[in-house]
């Protein structure tokens, strides 16, 4: 049996997997869970990032509103289904990730700069108030996800260089810092391999601690003739030396087949930026844009999707 270490969530959403569904990512019934019903002058609330915070849940979440200037808000629930999101702009930007590190909340996220997008980080202790601090790279980079702990007294990030676009090709790397300003001990993670991400790959939510390695959901990229699909597949990275890819599905666990998801205004995309890991129940609850619209929710367990991944290793008997 794989287990989290972390953090008990005793009241992480939850529903149970419906009978006779085979595969080890399931979705919740509600979805989508939220929609641009939830802020006034927003034209979609899609790739948002939630933790939890004081015995409820808070979050930072992507609203593109009705000028289409890409924005980032707060919010707050107590059930982490049911979201109250703040009018202020904290962030310009899109596709947050946040995580906790040693009782502060940092942001890390898409920031717009002239010269094109790079990882914006921020830290908060109280999701009101925020220091930002300096970009992790120069432009151009996207999906920046900090590990949730310091591994061998470094803070450690994941990144995926690509172009000003929407860029052609997208590969994971991660670096080091000691200081969340300085980045350097860069590594290569991993590439695309199979087709439904032969296009390109960026990591997801913040990667979970288990005792069989970090789980890494993430996102991998289809280019069809009508253009891209996103969907979402796993790997399980070394503890120690987390650009070591020691298992990886090698298919996707996540793919768009619900209206929702291919239906919007990008169709055809699942993008996970979140996940709740509970680590009494082994209980994963993770938060994905659909089409470029809506944020939804799905579920799985520890011990489903490591073993998925295991019995679907690309990497083989290593
Ligand atoms: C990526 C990001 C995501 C978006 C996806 C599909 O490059 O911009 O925010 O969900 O494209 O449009």
């Amino acid at each position: 049996m794989a287990r989290i270490i972390g953090s008990s969530i005793p009241n992480l959403p939850w529903e149970e997997k419906p009978e006779n569904f085979r595969y080890p990512v399931w979705r919740y019934s509600g979805n989508p869970i939220i929609t641009r019903d939830n802020l006034y002058g927003a034209n979609s609330i899609f790739n948002s990032a939630v933790v939890p915070f004081k015995g409820g849940f808070a979050g930072v979440f992507r609203v593109d509103n009705i000028s289409r200037d890409h924005t980032l808000v707060v919010g707050f629930s107590d059930d982490a289904i049911n979201w109250k999101l703040e009018e202020k702009v904290i962030f310009k930007g899109f596709d947050p990730r946040v995580c906790e590190i040693d009782g502060k909340y940092y942001l890390s996220w898409v920031n717009l700069r002239p010269k094109g997008t790079t990882i914006g980080l921020a830290v908060t202790t109280d999701f009101m108030e925020w220091e930002q601090l300096e970009d992790a790279c120069y432009p151009v980079a996207r999906n920046g996800v900090l590990f949730p702990r310091k591994i061998g007294d470094e803070y450690v990030l994941l990144i995926r260089p690509c172009d000003k676009g929407h860029t052609p090709y997208g590969d994971i790397f991660l670096s080091h810092s000691k200081d969340l300003t300085y980045w350097g001990k860069h590594r290569f993670v991993m590439s695309p391999v199979k087709n439904w991400e032969s296009t390109k790959v960026g990591a997801g939510p913040t990667p979970i601690e288990t005792d069989e390695g970090w789980l890494m959901f993430y996102h991998g990229v289809l280019t069809s003739c009508n253009g891209f699909t996103y969907s979402m597949g796993a790997a399980i990275l070394d503890l120690e030396k987390p650009w070591i890819v020691k298992h990886r599905a090698d298919c996707f666990l996540l793919s768009p087949q619900e209206i929702y998801e291919y239906v919007g205004d990008v169709p055809n995309v699942v993008f996970p930026c979140a996940a709740l890991a509970d680590s009494d129940t082994g209980r994963i609850a993770i938060y994905y844009g659909g089409a470029d619209t809506v944020v939804a929710l799905a579920f799985t367990t520890v011990d489903e999707v490591v073993s998925f991944v295991k019995e679907h290793d690309l990497l083989g008997d290593k």
